[in-house]
């Protein structure tokens, strides 16, 4: 049987538009699994390419160097978050549910609720969270050490925020194992429609309901940390007429939403580093006073999330390369953190090192409104392992779950041998 095969259409040469004048282009898919499997090599062929990058499967802009990935996050007048912080332009697809009125807004909008979020999580505000954190980690690390083995991610690293946080914003302890679910979703669907993606989304009709019913001010419980919980003062500012409770619901979603997963991932991804690197451990168990400057080093070097996008307001620049209103830009964090530029001997998990100007957090005015909370959960959980454990033995290598923004542990099975 013949079919009538439909010529080709010749694009005329002067209509193809050509956004990559003087830019390297690339072919490469970031979202594919090998990619997602084994970052750095991504992060070290798209540095190598040049300072921007055009990604011809998707077509948009990757950025990787240190400075560039900065300039770029810290102009929102020119590299917009309100069309979206992944891959998908909100001006053109619908989002897979109502955007953020944290993260996916742009000023002046993104002004009012950042700053009802930065009331909640100031120095004072975090205060009576010290003491409990500190006792759940070291709760959690003399279980562990009863245990023969244990698995990293399961026992360690889910385990622990799913306790601290959901405690610190003050939901009741049912079915929390959720919370990791729509974490997944709201991460994952920062990339293309792929596998991770729809896998991830698949789990919506079981999880959304659930998650905005514990939004609402009544599911909220009393806390015991002195004043209330992260989700009471939220609703609090409903109560000084600054958002409206609708507001306030999806404000504590973006407490759920960004504040478990990226723990997880960091957690995860200190305890492969001090199970492959033990003279790091050393250091850090010899001195727990540089548990603060590991931390900051396991971020830089793992970069929980290893990108997000912002998209270009106005016709502009980076880097001399014309860039269109409009443009998705691919903003690798991850690179970043391991630009040779910045970091001597980036790819080298060194305690010691000033890992300080890290930008894993991001950078500008959506810089991670959580991070003094991110911080204070690793340190505690840190600070009891140096206190009770002389090594972090890997039974296996801990491998990396595939993932659209989030790099994060999969599974990895060890021991915790205890100081004599
Ligand atoms: C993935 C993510 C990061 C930060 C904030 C939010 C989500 C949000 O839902 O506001």
């Amino acid at each position: 049987m013949s079919e009538i095969i439909p010529p080709i259409p010749v694009p005329v040469p002067s209509l193809v538009p050509s956004p990559v004048r003087g830019a390297p282009t690339w072919d490469i898919d970031p979202y594919s699994r090998d990619v997602l499997l084994n970052l750095e090599a991504w992060y070290d062929g798209l540095r190598e390419r040049g300072p921007i990058v055009w990604l011809s499967h998707y077509g948009c802009w990757a950025i990787g160097h240190f400075e560039v990935v900065r300039e770029v996050f810290a102009d929102w007048q020119r590299f917009g978050s309100a069309r979206g912080v992944g891959l998908a332009d909100f001006a053109r697809e619908q989002p897979w549910r109502p955007p953020s009125i944290l993260l996916e807004v742009d000023p002046p909008d993104h002004d009012r609720t950042r700053k009802v979020m930065m009331r909640t999580m100031t120095p004072r505000a975090l205060a009576g969270l010290e003491a409990p954190m500190r006792r759940e980690a070291e709760a959690l690390v003399e279980r562990l050490l009863q245990r023969d083995t244990f698995d990293a991610v399961k026992d360690l690293a889910e385990a622990y925020p799913l306790k601290v946080f959901p405690d610190a914003v003050g939901l009741n302890a049912d079915d929390r194992e959720k919370l990791l679910i729509y974490g997944a979703m709201v991460f994952n669907a920062i990339g293309p429609d792929n596998e991770v993606r729809r896998e991830s989304l698949a789990n919506a009709a079981a999880v959304v309901p659930w998650i905005t019913a514990k939004c609402a001010r009544d599911a909220l419980i009393e806390t015991d940390l002195p004043g209330s919980g992260l989700g009471e003062l939220i609703y609090q500012a409903v109560d000084d007429d600054e958002i409206t409770e609708a507001e306030a619901g999806l404000l504590v979603r973006s407490l759920l939403s960004a504040g478990i997963d990226t723990t997880v991932a960091s957690l995860g991804a200190a305890l492969k580093y001090f199970s492959e690197n033990p003279s790091e451990w050393d250091i850090v168990r010899d001195d727990p006073t540089q548990v603060r400057k590991a931390i900051e080093e396991v971020l830089r070097l793992s970069s929980p999330v290893h990108a997000f996008f912002r998209t270009a307001s106005v016709d502009t620049e980076i880097s001399g390369i014309t860039v269109s209103e409009g443009d998705k830009i691919m903003c690798v964090l991850g690179a970043a953190n391991t630009d040779p530029e910045k970091w001597p001997d980036a790819a080298r998990f060194d305690v010691t090192r000033k890992a300080a100007g890290h930008i894993a957090f991001g950078t500008g005015i959506h810089v991670c409104v959580g991070m003094a909370v991110a911080r204070l959960e690793m340190d505690a959980m840190l600070t009891a392992l140096a206190e009770r454990v002389e090594r972090i033995e890997a039974l296996e290598v801990a491998t990396w779950r595939p993932g659209n923004s989030l790099r994060t542990l999969d599974h990895g099975r060890m021991r915790l041998i205890a100081k004599k």
